[in-house]
């Protein structure tokens, strides 16, 4: 793999998102990369659980990777938001073992998206949180609109899409977008902690666990086909153009709301 780096000790398996000079962020290739990963490890019976986490000092991952989808169409926007959404962010919190996020930095757009797929998440105090899509004009398009919503509510979720602010880790600790917060140093050592608790359990049982919570929200899974539709539908806007070349250009855009 050239953008993971994978270890495995005691049956934890820690994944690390590793484009450090692009703070991580999710390209294709590395999103095809993990996708492969997590068959593999959900299917090695040696793994009890895994930690996602990010290279670098930074970010844990600052969203899908603007350079690569600033050209897309509608057609394309709408079948990637599709394939992403099932290839590895539906993936991701249908695996049978747990999941941890360990955030350490940004976990910006489809970064926090990827976070929200995994079934628990620990911050450290850098971390900063946030679905900044609306600013770049286009909306959350890895599942974001409806998990943010099931872990923090409908007016938290709103506030946070609407305004495409970030808050950082004690915050996210209030709203319980995380379970915990750390110090930078501690924090793979309090995620570790949790897999340890995990891996001591019948891996079985854990298995059905998280089938039956999974459950607690499938009979309302709607939103997720809105989200894919409505995400496609921005990219054939102006200011999708307008947001993603402000970014690549490094200046603020300047949004006709066409
Ligand atoms: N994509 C591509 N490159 C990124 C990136 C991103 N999301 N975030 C950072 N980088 C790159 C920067 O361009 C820069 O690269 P070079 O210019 O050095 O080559 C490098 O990482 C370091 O970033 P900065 O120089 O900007 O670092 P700062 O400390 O000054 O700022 C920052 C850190 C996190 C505040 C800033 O980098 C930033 O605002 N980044 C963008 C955050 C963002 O808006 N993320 C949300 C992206 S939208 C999709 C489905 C879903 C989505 C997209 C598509 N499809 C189905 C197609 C979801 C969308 C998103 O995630």
């Amino acid at each position: 793999m050239k953008n993971i780096l994978l270890e495995i000790n005691n049956g934890i398996a820690v994944v690390t998102l590793n484009r450090p000079d692009q703070l991580n962020a999710l390209n294709r290739e590395t999103i095809s990369e993990l996708s492969g990963l997590l068959d593999e490890l959900n299917n090695n019976k040696n793994v009890r659980a895994l930690i996602l986490t990010g290279a670098g000092e930074k970010a844990f991952v600052a969203g899908a990777d603007i350079k690569e989808f600033a050209h897309f169409n509608i057609e394309e926007g709408r079948a990637l938001s599709a394939d992403g959404q099932t290839e590895l962010f539906d993936k991701l919190e249908n695996m049978s073992k747990p999941c941890i996020a360990a955030i350490n930095g940004y976990a910006l757009g489809g970064g926090l998206e990827l976070a929200m797929a995994c079934h628990i998440r620990v911050a450290n105090t850098i971390a900063k949180l946030g679905l900044p899509e609306v600013s770049l004009g286009v909306i959350p398009g890895y599942g974001g609109t409806q998990r943010l919503t099931r872990l923090v509510g409908m007016g938290k979720a709103l506030e946070m899409i609407c305004t495409a602010g970030m808050i950082d880790a004690d915050e996210a600790l209030k709203w319980g977008l995380v379970n915990h917060v750390t110090t930078p140093e501690e924090l793979m050592a309090k995620a570790t902690d949790i897999a340890t608790k995990i891996s001591r359990q019948s891996g079985a049982a854990i298995a059905q666990a998280l089938h039956a919570v999974r459950a607690a929200y499938q009979a309302n899974n709607g939103g997720f086909t809105a989200e894919i539709e409505a995400f496609g539908a921005c990219f054939g806007t102006p200011d999708f153009i307008e947001g993603t070349s402000a970014f690549m250009e490094r200046r603020k855009p300047d949004f006709s709301n066409k």
